[in-house]
């Protein structure tokens, strides 16, 4: 097992965001000497960088090769490609490359299962983390979800739950042991990817040395690419397997099982929506993998309802439902909530999206919004390229704002409509993220409602 830090070599860490902000303070923590660059002259956390490490050598601007001729390796936050032209030169050159997982995965000391997907990941982490908490154990939660992994280790947890991005996963030779998942593939980042199947072996980096898996046996892209002794459990919407998970008909309802047994009744299940039961069945093969108890995982289905922003119920006005599934920023996940909440009787949807298209296929929306969409409401910078798709298929507006959106379908809404923010697209042309544009979305169903509480 390498140590790659402890090594007496010359270090950079790349970006001042989360990520480059908790390796640093990592590395402080174990008295390792190291170079802060960003390709930002002035980023968001730069003071505060400046005023906790007046030492280090800080280097900001267009990355150029010259930055690393004194360095062996360098930490690489997610949000920064690895074609950047300097990161390519400086590979060739022998630096080594590593993220701020490698580094976690060699200092944890407690297990780690680690969850990536195209779509579930923070509702699986955090049901899972619940999950864990629920059994008694001291347990870490985080990683793409928001708290960089490094920040959460702590020699008192007995479990660590992390959610992966393909980005953090780039760098990632190995699992160390892990329990680890791929909920589901569909496009996503294709602005950062060649196409589907670089995205799809990044994802797979998760399973490298992994000592449990757990597939989604209806996605057969989300199975390790080579057969191994690893042990495999897998999770499903269908009828499982002995020693799996997936649904069981009964008489009069359905029921979450483990084989031929049942678990619990679907309608005891607090989170709401069919793929909201992949994801609980996701977490709970991930805990089985895990050991953790039964009964633990099943009171916590009883109880969690979710993260905000994912298919949230925000409000009814003269009868229409509005919804706030902000997060859902690629079409997969608006696929997921049009089937979720169309009705196969008539069009009920009125469908607000737009937003930032990260050079994704729109066009795979089409037989959804056919069937269930109405009006489509589009905003945003990709706006007119969603369109382009929609138009064919639902009446389709362009309007300036989330709030003009807001406004419109609020005068298209009829009684038993849900007008349902997914749009499919990332928030950054006009928003901090996909929290900001979500309450901003909120405020303005508010305000149709004569308040401007949120
Ligand atoms: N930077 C450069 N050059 C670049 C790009 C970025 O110097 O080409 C610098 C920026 O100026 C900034 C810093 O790098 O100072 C930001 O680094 P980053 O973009 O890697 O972001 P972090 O703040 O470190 O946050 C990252 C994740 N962000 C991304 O992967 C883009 C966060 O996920 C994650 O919560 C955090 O690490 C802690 O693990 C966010 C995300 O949007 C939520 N993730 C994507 C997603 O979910 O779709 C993958
Ligand atoms: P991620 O962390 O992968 O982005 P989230 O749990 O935050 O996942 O959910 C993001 C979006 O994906 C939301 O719009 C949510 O409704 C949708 N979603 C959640 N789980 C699934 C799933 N299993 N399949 C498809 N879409 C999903």
């Amino acid at each position: 097992m390498t140590d790659v830090i402890a090594t007496n070599r010359n270090t950079a860490i790349l970006g001042m965001g989360a990520t480059g902000l908790s390796v640093a303070r990592f590395l402080s923590s174990i008295g390792k000497p190291f170079v802060f660059a960003d390709s930002r002259a002035e980023p968001p956390h730069l003071q505060d960088v400046m005023r906790d490490y007046p030492d280090v050598p800080l280097v900001l601007g267009a990355f150029d090769e010259q930055l690393f001729a004194n360095i062996d390796q360098v930490i690489v936050s997610p949000g920064i490609s690895l074609q950047e032209p300097a990161l390519v030169a400086a590979r060739a050159a022998g630096v080594t490359l590593l993220g701020d997982v490698e580094l976690f995965l060699e200092h944890a000391k407690a297990p780690v299962i680690a969850i990536t997907g195209s779509n579930g990941k923070s509702t699986v982490t955090t049901l899972l983390g619940e999950m864990a908490a629920a059994s008694g154990l001291s347990v870490g939660i985080g990683g793409n979800l928001g708290t960089p992994m490094l920040d959460l280790l702590d020699d008192k947890h007995q479990l660590y739950v992390l959610e992966l991005s393909s980005f953090q996963l780039e760098l990632l030779n190995d699992t160390r042991g892990a329990v680890s998942t791929l909920l589901n593939i569909s496009p996503d980042h294709m602005d950062r990817y060649t196409g589907l199947q670089q995205y799809h072996a990044a994802k797979h980096r998760i399973f490298r040395g992994a000592g449990k898996v757990v597939v989604n046996r209806e996605d057969p892209l989300t199975r390790p690419l080579l057969p191994s002794a690893t042990p495999m459990v897998s999770f499903g919407l269908n009828q499982p397997d002995l020693g799996s998970f997936g649904l069981l008909q009964g008489p009069v309802e359905g029921y979450l099982a483990l084989g031929a047994e049942r678990l619990m009744s679907v309608k005891d299940v607090a989170i709401k929506g069919t793929h909201n039961l992949a994801n609980a069945l996701a977490a709970l093969a991930l805990g089985y993998s895990a050991d953790l108890p039964m009964e633990a995982m099943l009171d916590t289905l009883k109880t969690y309802t979710g993260l905000p922003h994912r298919c949230e119920n925000i409000a009814e006005i003269n009868g229409a439902l509005y919804i706030d599934d902000s997060k859902g920023t690629n079409v997969g996940a608006t696929l997921a909530a049009i089937k979720g909440f169309g009705d196969a009787d008539h069009k009920n949807l009125i469908l607000i999206a737009g937003g930032q298209g990260k050079g994704q296929d729109f066009s795979d929306l089409q037989p959804a919004a056919s069937d269930f969409v109405k009006h489509s409401i589009l905003f945003g910078e990709d706006a007119a390229q969603i369109a382009e798709t929609l138009n064919t298929v639902v009446d389709t507006r362009i309007v300036e704002s989330l709030d003009a959106a807001v406004e419109q379908a609020h005068q298209l809404a009829a009684a038993g409509d849900i007008v349902l923010l997914s749009p499919a697209c990332a928030s950054f042309d006009m928003f901090s993220g996909f929290e900001e544009r979500g309450r901003s979305f909120q405020k303005a169903v508010h305000r149709l409602g004569g308040s401007d509480e949120y």
